[in-house]
């Protein structure tokens, strides 16, 4: 009979790093019209007609309002994605993306 010897190797630990995470922030200006930044807000971030009039009154009272929390990558994306919309539009609407502590 033929014995196989398996010698196990130690096994190595593999550590996951945790991607750092960016907000989304929508700015408040004093001319893009309040039903425009609700479509964009359902369009680009996948929010329903609640959440997108929550988040856009938010910021015209206070300023700014934080849309959502995305890796690096989406988070850029999305706030151009928005932002441009505005522009094609001639609105000065504006997303900006910030480190989450
Ligand atoms: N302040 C704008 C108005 O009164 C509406 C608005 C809300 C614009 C939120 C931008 O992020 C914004 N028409």
């Amino acid at each position: 009979m033929t014995r196989t010897t398996v010698t196990p190797r130690p096994q190595a630990k593999t550590r996951t790093e945790r991607p750092k995470l960016y907000k989304v922030i929508l700015l408040n200006d004093d001319f893009t019209p309040r039903d425009f930044v609700v479509t964009v807000l359902k369009g680009v971030f996948r929010m329903t007609e609640g959440e997108a009039l929550g988040v856009m009154l938010t910021a015209h009272r206070r300023g700014a309002c934080v849309v959502a929390v995305y890796t690096r990558e989406v988070a850029e994306t999305k706030a151009q994605q928005g932002t441009s919309a505005g522009q094609a539009a001639g609105y000065p609407l504006t997303f900006t993306t910030e480190r989450e502590e």
